[in-house]
């Protein structure tokens, strides 16, 4: 954690540093690591990347990539210290499958990479664009090259789904944001097979009025295992009369029922502030969707979308995550 301080020694023997906010994420100095003109074949914009690390510890990002007829398809860059040497793939690794799938008529969005231990793949949840609205679609994959398709597992208007990398209470687990004219809130479905879903519970609701995160709440990465409990990086939406803001809030919810919150932060914790996050297509979003976490067991890379225009890196510690929740999280 690093507390900024005015290097200004100030005048008069009165010390004019000033404290500002504790930066819990580091931005990579060579950001933004991934653009469109890092591609193989001709694309728009590279951004929303879902993340794992593979076995032999080859750091895999699959990133929503945007063509010029405005539709996006996923597509794999690999690299050996998940910063630079990317190879991506030399086409499209999951194009979007309208003839079989319709619900992905205007493309596929915005994955999230979870590794099931169970099943023996990755679980890619994604968001599948059609006719209806966006909704969540599941994929299997073992070697991000052949994919399973489970097809659409929540209705539009739903997005920002991720797996639990294991069954809660005998049942796989879903963390998606439907929105319904009650808000845009986080919500944790069940399944048995990961077909069927039930048991939605809410878990962490949009707050209202003048908060960062008033107008939407979405899951940001998968959720976070910890000995403290599940922690979860989200983004919050505050409309304002220049469009809309993407933050990043952080929130802890209990291991054994994760739709039960223990503490959420009032503040948000990362947000749009390089040029290339406050200017793009979009501008001032940091939209992360993947992370991996270095040897250490401790150190968070996370990946995020910048301004919907290209792929940025910032770094984090899971502890000093959790230290600063517990400092100033609260149940709200
Ligand atoms: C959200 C998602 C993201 C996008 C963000 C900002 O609703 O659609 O894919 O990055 O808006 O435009």
């Amino acid at each position: 954690m690093t507390v900024h301080r005015d290097p200004d020694p100030g005048t008069a023997g009165v010390p004019s540093a000033v404290i500002t906010y504790e930066t819990l994420f580091h931005r990579t100095e060579t950001n933004p690591i991934l653009t469109a003109a890092d591609w193989p074949y001709p694309v728009h914009t590279v951004f929303n990347a879902g993340a794992t690390l593979l076995r032999d510890g080859t750091t895999l990002l699959l990133c929503r990539v945007e063509d010029r007829t405005g539709r996006s398809h996923l597509c794999a860059a690999r690299s050996n210290d998940g910063v630079r040497d990317w190879i991506i793939d030399p086409h499209p690794t999951f194009p979007a499958d309208p003839e079989n799938h319709p619900e992905e008529l205007w493309g596929v969005e915005d994955p999230r990479i979870t590794w099931v231990e169970e099943l023996g793949r990755y679980a890619v949840a994604y968001t599948a664009f059609g006719k209806g609205g966006p909704g969540v679609s599941l994929a299997l994959t073992e070697d991000f090259i052949h994919f399973e398709r489970c097809g659409l597992v929540m209705q539009p208007d739903d997005k920002d789904a991720a797996l639990l990398p294991r069954r809660i209470d005998g049942m796989y687990a879903l963390v998606h944001r439907p929105i319904a004219e009650g808000g845009a809130h986080i919500w944790i479905s069940y399944s048995p097979d990961l077909r069927s879903w039930g048991g939605h519970r809410m878990m962490l609701h949009a707050r209202r009025g003048g908060w960062w995160d008033a107008n939407k709440v979405g899951l940001s990465p998968p959720l976070i295992e910890t000995t403290h409990g599940w922690l979860m990086l989200y983004h919050g939406v505050r409309y304002n009369p220049a469009g809309s803001l993407y933050r990043l809030g952080v929130a802890l919810f209990d291991l054994e029922n994760p739709a039960e919150l223990l503490l959420r932060g009032d503040e948000w914790v990362f947000g749009p502030e390089a040029a290339y996050e406050t200017h793009g297509d979009v501008n001032n979003v940091t939209f992360p969707c993947g992370y991996t976490v270095a040897p250490d067991g401790d150190t968070l890379n996370l990946y995020y979308g910048a301004a919907d225009t290209c792929i940025a890196m910032a770094t984090g510690s899971i502890r000093e995550i959790l230290d600063w929740l517990d400092r100033h999280g609260r149940i709200s």
